[in-house]
């Protein structure tokens, strides 16, 4: 017989283990993750146990333990037979100005995928798809699974939130390991983000693991062990995963903040936008369209995606998911079809935008993405807590590019904000956030360095 959940004696003993530094069996893992769920394990006992795997870590096999018990902790969704090969998803670790996810989901389904995608919203410094989304009026990211069905077999894609049902033990985990500095965990990251994805069923997902002075990692190499974990742990719960290692100095793209964001979704949509960001949503849907078996490379399913988003495919299915989920026809055909101005009218602009100039001739030598990101969350852009409202209308115009020339006074950068006047920190952090260099012009280098494909089966 298995011991009582509520043995008191049981679940130090398994703290106990984990904090001398033995593994844990996948039963002891079954055990733990419900006593997580169903209250049995009590908040301070949560909390050893999690410092005991930040410090203890654990292997391949106990990570993928911990997320097959999370993923079974709620709902699991279910799809048509039919549609398995070709349901996918991406997931990114969290990046500034990335709205890689709102112009992939559309151009995948124009590639004949299922797109169940299950975003999160902001906090800290990077902004969320949810967040961004809810900037087009009307648009509803709370959708049923029954919904989420309808919407699959209408268009081919949607974007929502997680509901209640979905893992409720990442719920009560993800906000402990806030709480309790151990975010930075690496099987507690992996079972975290494997554990949602898992939930949704899919057959295919492709992470995009940042790296830079705006991402968890710092660095190419301090980031691999993430890629390298997630493919490993994904790969074995039956999901075709693979990773993509993609620099997180600067901002993505050229705008920052939720309804900027949008506008420039939909210039990617029209074909055209930054070339960071097509580059992303190329190479992203190019490994999936691979992985799900609708191309024979990924190179030839970076081409599919890039057909999508020139031939107007994906366009369409983006109009059609924001009609899907709420938003009114007239205001997804006029953000979809109209011209920048009449956008602006759907989303509205922010007060005040104020341009800031370069101090000296220079090349564009980077960036950074973090100041500017702070700068935005302290004007309103962003939420500290749970549930905070946010101003979708603030955000930033990046005016210049990495590699170019600039000269003094020439401008370089839009702040919207409704404040009535910048701070002086602020203004000086933005100022800082400009790398200038006596280096000739130079081309912008690739934001993807490194790509981890699947194993072969
Ligand atoms: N995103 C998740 O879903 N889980 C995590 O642990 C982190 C990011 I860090």
């Amino acid at each position: 017989m298995e011991p009582a959940e509520e043995d008191a004696g049981g679940f130090p003993r398994l703290i106990q283990k984990k904090r001398d530094g033995e593994q844990l069996q996948a039963a002891e893992i079954r055990r733990l993750v419900r006593g997580v769920c169903g209250g049995s394990l009590q908040q301070g006992q949560i909390g050893a146990l999690l410092m005991a795997v930040r410090l203890r870590g654990m292997d391949t096999g106990e990570t993928l333990a911990l997320t097959r018990e999370m993923a079974a902790s709620g709902r699991v969704l279910a799809w048509p037979r039919g549609w398995q090969p070709r349901l996918v998803d991406k997931h990114s670790t969290g990046g500034v100005g990335d709205k890689v996810s709102l112009a992939l989901a559309p151009a995948l389904a124009a590639c004949g995928c299922k797109v169940p995608m299950i975003s999160g919203r902001g906090l800290g410094h990077t902004g969320g798809t949810l967040d961004k989304l809810e900037s087009i009026p009307g648009f509803n990211v709370s959708q049923s699974p029954e919904q989420m069905r309808q919407i699959l077999e209408q268009v081919g894609c949607c974007i929502v939130g997680q509901s209640d049902e979905l893992v409720p033990a990442d719920k009560v985990l993800y906000s402990l390991r806030d709480v309790t500095a151990t975010v930075d965990s690496l099987p507690l990251i992996t079972a975290s983000i494997l554990s949602k994805k898992a939930a949704e069923n899919i057959s295919a997902l492709v992470l995009d693991v940042k790296f830079g002075s705006a991402a968890l990692y710092p660095t190419l190499e301090s980031a691999r062990p993430l890629a390298q974990s997630l493919v490993s742990v994904g790969s074995q719960l039956g999901i075709k995963t693979a990773a993509v290692l993609s620099e997180m100095d600067g901002p993505l793209g050229q705008r920052v903040g939720h309804s900027l964001e949008v506008l420039e979704t939909l210039e990617c949509l029209h074909g055209g936008g930054p070339a960071d960001l097509r580059e992303l949503v190329t190479t992203l849907g190019g490994c999936l369209l691979w992985q799900c078996g609708a191309a024979e490379s990924a190179e030839a399913g970076s081409g599919c995606i890039a057909a999508a988003l020139d031939d107007g495919s994906a366009l369409r299915i983006f109009q059609a998911m924001l009609q899907a989920q709420g938003v009114a026809p007239s205001v997804a055909q006029a953000l979809c079809t109209a011209t920048e101005e009449q956008r602006y009218q759907v989303l509205g602009r922010a007060r005040t935008q104020e341009e800031l100039l370069a101090p000296q001739d220079g090349t564009v030598q980077g960036i950074l993405a973090l100041p500017i990101a702070r700068v935005l969350h302290s004007l309103g852009a962003g939420r500290t807590r749970q549930g905070q409202p946010l101003n979708p209308r603030v955000g930033a115009e990046l005016l210049v590019t990495v590699g170019q020339r600039l000269r003094k006074d020439q401008p370089w950068l839009r702040l919207h904000h409704e404040a009535p006047a910048l701070e002086a920190g602020a203004g000086r952090a933005l100022r800082d956030a400009l790398l200038l260099s006596d280096e000739p012009p130079f081309a912008p280098p690739p934001r993807v360095r490194d790509l981890l494909l699947p194993p072969p089966p």
